[in-house]
């Protein structure tokens, strides 16, 4: 019953959380981003609206033409791809973009400490070109000042898809062990609102010693704003959400990024998931140095089963996540053992039981017709969130009073995944918020 004690665990901090996130779901699991080989960037500075009403002035990356975002654009590449990034910047201060992970050279603009430059308020283009020549999740950053530049918001992320990709039958590192059917990108940050107010008013220097981060960040969004839909117009300078969802028992890449200054505890609930690779390198023993090929399973021979993956900055994590229910102990989808055509082999081969799940609604087979073995409280004992069904069992949905629940339409199951540092659950200690958002496990076909 582990899955049923960690639920338990938050419930009252899940039950609050769904009381004040009143938003709709839009479904399904999309990394947001531009692709191409070729990208125009433009440094510059705007506002984002931060979930305690706060409005942040930030420096950020965008599409030259575009608005600045937090974070800046997530470059969708593929392997053996020659790259290139030009920026130009109409920031006060010179500023520069590092991609650990790749060779990357810089041309044009103007020397730097790392690497070359932007010039302030300029036209002028520096030029960042590299191979993509591994597969995986990266960060990317401002080279220039960072302590306060990165802090700024001058950040984004990579993802480098391996050679042969195909998205009918997608893999994080062109390997069967690292298939999946889903992905969703975690890109975790923070701020300090009192250095972007100081920037803002001109303070020169901006002191950065006194960090004390307050907003908390997925993809650039505090919770519940992380749960609004990608691009939704009131948020113009932070488009991508953090809205994850999946189907029951399908497989999702998890690529979380180290965006800030500070490391961030990142807990799935639900379930572990198997951590397949780290800064783009899978956790696997060198070929053929300790088992045949045949013998390593589903995920990489060193992958780790964990709960929580601490993001480092500067650092990146992919993980496989899945939940089917197995072991519940009673039937999800509230069926009493009757049905026909539910967990029945039928009289012939194929069996549509494979490895105890009925493989059209994903059902674990051993708790089949199994009961809810609880009494549900009546209507009138029970506080609702905006994520209940109005039903224990999944796709299913029960009567609800008016005004209650709506945010889970397929009636998926929902899990909340967080910061286990529950300071970061909070915009500027109003709970809850921060680096918090929901996913959601839909039955088949929703
Ligand atoms: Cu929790």
């Amino acid at each position: 019953m582990i899955l049923i004690k960690r639920q338990l665990e938050y419930s009252g901090l899940i039950m609050l959380a769904m009381l004040l996130c009143l938003i709709p779901v839009s479904g399904g699991a999309a990394i947001q981003g531009i692709s191409g080989t070729s990208f125009n960037f433009t440094a510059s500075s705007g506002h984002i609206s931060a979930a305690d009403g706060d409005d942040v002035f930030f420096w950020g990356f965008g599409e030259r033409g575009k608005l600045p975002q937090y974070p800046g654009p997530t470059l969708i590449v593929q392997q053996g791809d020659t790259v290139t990034i030009r920026l130009n910047n109409h920031l006060p201060q010179n500023t520069s973009i590092l991609i650990p992970g790749f060779k990357v050279q810089a041309s044009g603009g103007t020397p730097g400490q790392i690497t070359r430059e932007a010039p302030a308020a300029s036209t002028t283009e520096v030029v960042y070109t590299f191979i993509a020549d591994r597969p995986g999740t990266f960060g990317y950053y401002s080279g220039t000042n960072p302590d306060l530049q990165v802090e700024m918001g001058l950040i984004g992320a990579i993802i480098v898809r391996p050679s042969g990709f195909s998205s009918s039958a997608p893999t994080a590192y062109g390997d069967a062990r690292t298939a999946y059917d889903d992905e969703f990108l975690f890109l975790l940050s923070e701020m300090d609102p009192e250095i972007h107010h100081a920037v803002e008013i001109g303070t020169d220097p901006v002191p950065t010693t006194g960090f004390h981060p307050v907003l908390w960040f997925i993809n650039g969004r505090n919770g519940p704003d992380t749960m609004s839909a990608n691009h939704v117009t009131w948020l113009p300078n932070q488009p991508y959400n953090a809205m994850p969802s999946i189907e029951v028992g399908k497989r999702l890449l998890a690529r979380w990024v180290g965006g800030g200054r500070d490391h961030h505890p990142f807990h799935t609930h639900g379930n572990n998931y198997d951590l397949i690779a780290r800064d783009g390198y899978l956790l696997e023993t060198t070929a053929g140095a300790s088992r045949p090929a045949s013998e390593l399973g589903t995920v990489p021979d060193l992958a780790v089963s964990d709960f929580t993956q601490n993001v480092a900055p500067g650092g990146s994590y992919e993980g496989i996540w899945s939940w089917t229910g197995a072991e519940l102990g009673w039937d999800m989808y509230g069926h009493t053992g009757s049905e026909t055509g539910v967990c029945e082999p039928g009289p012939a081969p194929p069996s549509t039981i494979v490895n105890g799940f009925d493989i059209n609604t994903r059902e674990y087979c051993l708790d089949h017709g199994k009961p809810l073995p609880v009494v549900l409280p009546n209507a009138q004992q029970l506080t609702f969130g905006g994520f209940y069904s109005g039903s224990p069992f999944l796709a299913s949905e029960g009567s609800l009073p008016p005004g209650e629940g709506g945010n889970n339409p397929s009636a998926g199951y929902a899990f909340m995944w967080h910061s286990h540092n529950e300071k970061e659950l909070t915009n500027n200690d109003i709970f809850p918020g921060g680096l918090m958002t929901i996913m959601i496990v839909n039955a088949p076909d929703m």
